[in-house]
């Protein structure tokens, strides 16, 4: 229940667009939306209304409850042998000496760095250097947990996956069982970007396409890996791709209940091949986290990549079906600050994403990467940096 206790039925009831209060009542109803459902919202659906709707949902699944996760990430190169249009972070191999290739000591003093802190995951993702192979990265993977046993290791996405295995000419399941056997726990959601061929071969022609990126997760859910799945919104797709990007992830999910978290990525316009459009507005940005949440039946969670759409827009989306806001991350990433986000440096403590979260009246439950329960900070008094004094 909502702290206001929001009568959402009497939304529904009252709703004058006969179709829209169809698909209402579907969703307090439990009812799978379909295909046609999920574009009818994007198409007609008002902020409010699928956002309100998105609010039941999630408060069904998880009361007030907000997950966050002490984590940093590694990202070995942005040597790309790929060239995505709407990538700012890759160099071309030709041009090496504008990135950075970390050698394996390089990661593992890292890690070193969070000796006697309470972190509990490593995201490992970065571009894909021609040099850096299978070995090279279960190598990286075991030397990691040699040093810190205990520390999860999600890492790799399909695009970086498909390659390294095409190279080590092995199958997906013997590279990803190599990977397991030397520490690799879950897969992060990168590279799904949008599935469509319309739109894929437009922003990301030449990296491993739907099908490529969907066996891989599939196979990785087959050996009891979970993973997250992404989708790269806000530039040229149509609604439709974007529900059909949904509906492909949401087969899968029936068929291994392997993922965790759908994260909707807003696309982010600075300084790459896509940079004349523009970024999506904070009210289209609402919407696509609602309608995530309505279409999404089967995922568990819906995460808002604080990094990528800023901590305060994060916080909003609290109220559009969101339940998770990702982790501290500790400046490790520069995915996003290449990109323009407003987020050039982005660390956040504890007691920073706990405040961020009970400004907006929810629970603060810290996790693991699996969504173990670490800690509910709900009744917990930080002495809380004043992230907006007005909101304390
Ligand atoms: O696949 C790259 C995206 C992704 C831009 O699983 C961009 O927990 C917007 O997947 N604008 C990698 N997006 C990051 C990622 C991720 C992040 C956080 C958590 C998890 C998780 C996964 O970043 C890429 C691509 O879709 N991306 N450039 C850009 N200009
Ligand atoms: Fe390479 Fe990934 Fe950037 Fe594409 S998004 S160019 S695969 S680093």
């Amino acid at each position: 229940m909502s702290p206001d206790n929001y009568p959402v039925e009497e939304l529904v009831s009252a709703s004058q667009n006969t179709d829209l209060k169809r698909i209402g009542e579907k969703v307090l109803d439990k009812q799978r939306l379909s295909f046609d459902e999920g574009v009818f919202l994007f198409e007609n659906a008002s902020l409010s209304y699928a956002g309100a709707l998105a609010n039941w949902v999630r408060e069904q699944l998880h009361g007030n409850k907000t997950y966050f996760n002490r984590n940093f990430h590694i990202e070995p190169t942005n040597i790309c042998v790929f060239s995505c249009n709407f990538c700012s972070y890759s160099r071309l191999y030709a041009h090496r000496e504008e990135g950075w290739e970390l050698g394996v000591n390089e990661m593992v003093d890292i890690v070193k760095k969070y000796d006697g802190q309470p972190v509990t995951e490593v995201h490992i993702v970065g571009g894909v250097h021609p040099k850096m192979d299978l070995n090279f990265f279960i190598n990286v993977i075991r030397e990691i947990k040699n040093h810190r046993p205990d520390l999860h290791v999600k890492g790799f996405t399909p695009v970086e996956l498909d390659y390294m295995f095409r190279k080590a000419k092995v199958s997906t399941e013997d590279g990803l069982r190599r990977m397991q056997a030397a520490g690799l726990q879950s897969l992060p959601g990168g590279g799904a970007e949008i599935f469509h061929p319309e739109i894929r071969q437009q922003i990301c022609d030449d990296k491993v396409d739907a099908e490529g990126w969907l066996h891989i997760h599939k196979t990785a859910h087959s050996i009891g890996m979970q993973s997250n799945a992404t989708m790269l919104y806000g530039h040229i797709e149509k609604f439709w791709h974007r529900v059909d990007h949904m509906e492909r992830l949401r087969q899968l999910q029936d068929e291994t209940g392997g993922f965790n978290t759908f994260i909707p990525l807003k696309f982010r316009n600075g300084d790459n091949a896509m940079s004349h459009i523009a970024e999506s507005s904070v009210v289209e940005d609402m919407r696509m986290y609602a309608i995530a949440r309505l279409y999404m039946d089967n995922f568990p969670h819906l995460k808002a990549y604080w990094p990528m759409l800023g901590r305060q827009n994060a916080q909003l989306t609290l109220s559009f079906g969101v339940n998770d806001i990702d982790g501290t991350i500790d400046d490790s990433t520069k995915i996003y600050s290449m990109a323009g986000s407003e987020e050039q440096t982005p660390t956040m403590s504890t007691k920073e994403l706990v405040t961020l979260i009970k400004q907006v009246k929810r629970e603060p439950v810290e996790r693991d990467t699996l969504y173990n329960v670490i800690k509910n900070y709900n009744d917990t008094t930080l002495e809380e940096p004043v992230v907006n004094p007005i909101l304390n």
